[in-house]
């Protein structure tokens, strides 16, 4: 059973996720994957926020290739940004009504830390690569997504009917259906609190899995605590959930969370 890992929400900052990776073990001083046939997840939100987006995705996409050859895997994750920066390419300003009110990609990107010079690297090529990203993941006892929320079942019942909802709905350019995968995407908190069990576990039984791995909520946001007082993914939900969003753009550590030996 090969080591598997996960990490999430780099947000462009590639000096502080190479850092991470390499003192997991899994990036050589090169940069260049070490892991052999180590498993790692990357759980969304690559880009916006911080500096370098581009070359987040750009190390990601590479050690995919890299880990691949040398027997493991690297699995990215679709995360909320990667919608809002996907988005704000196909539709920009164009005005969209959704739910009564009328939205634009460009505000919610803007207001989100979008960032230009992330959006001037999303070629058609990238583009592809970004939409057809699975929005959910199983791996042996491990549930994986970017976002703490239930939304993921109104898009079906399977992890394969998720991730092939997700990738249809993006694969096409209505911007209702669109607003509603970042809508979904951007929930949060729903395995926290006394009902945070109950959701989990609906979520586990209906998909697989004995435990959920998700980012997007920052650990001292769910938890109340400042960022830079925690070194280690947060176990909670009685077990059932943890999470690995240390808060890199707040100050926090990018975490990167051994899942199994
Ligand atoms: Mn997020």
């Amino acid at each position: 059973m090969p080591a598997t890992f996960a990490t999430s929400d780099p947000h462009g900052h590639l000096a502080e996720l190479t850092a991470a990776l390499r003192e997991a073990g899994l990036l050589d001083g090169e940069s260049r994957w070490s892991g052999g046939d180590a498993r790692l997840w990357v759980l969304g939100d690559l880009l916006d926020r911080g500096p370098d987006g581009l070359g987040v995705i750009a190390l990601v996409r590479r050690l995919v290739d890299e880990a691949a050859q040398a027997g493991g895997a690297v699995l990215p994750v679709l995360g909320n940004h990667e919608v809002i920066a996907l988005g704000m390419r196909r539709f920009g300003d164009a005005r969209i009504v959704h739910r009564g009110l009328v939205r634009t990609f460009e505000s919610i990107w803007a207001r989100n830390g979008g960032r230009d010079t992330d959006q001037a690297g999303i070629d058609d090529e990238l583009f592809d690569w970004l939409a057809g990203l699975p929005a959910i993941g199983l791996d042996g006892d491990h549930l994986l997504m970017h976002s703490d929320t239930t939304a993921y079942l109104q898009w079906g019942g399977s992890v394969e009917a998720i991730n092939d909802a997700v990738r249809a709905t993006l694969a096409d350019d209505d911007p209702v259906a669109w607003f509603d995968v970042l809508v979904r995407l951007s929930q949060r908190h729903e395995y926290a609190g006394s009902a945070g069990p109950l959701a989990a576990r609906r979520l586990l039984h209906t998909l697989g899995g004995e435990r959920i791995v998700h980012g997007h909520s920052i650990i001292g946001d769910l938890f109340g605590e400042r960022c830079d007082s925690y070194s280690e993914p947060r176990l909670y939900c009685d077990g059932l959930a943890l999470d690995i969003d240390g808060g890199i753009y707040e100050g926090g550590p990018c975490l990167v969370a051994r899942l199994s030996v």
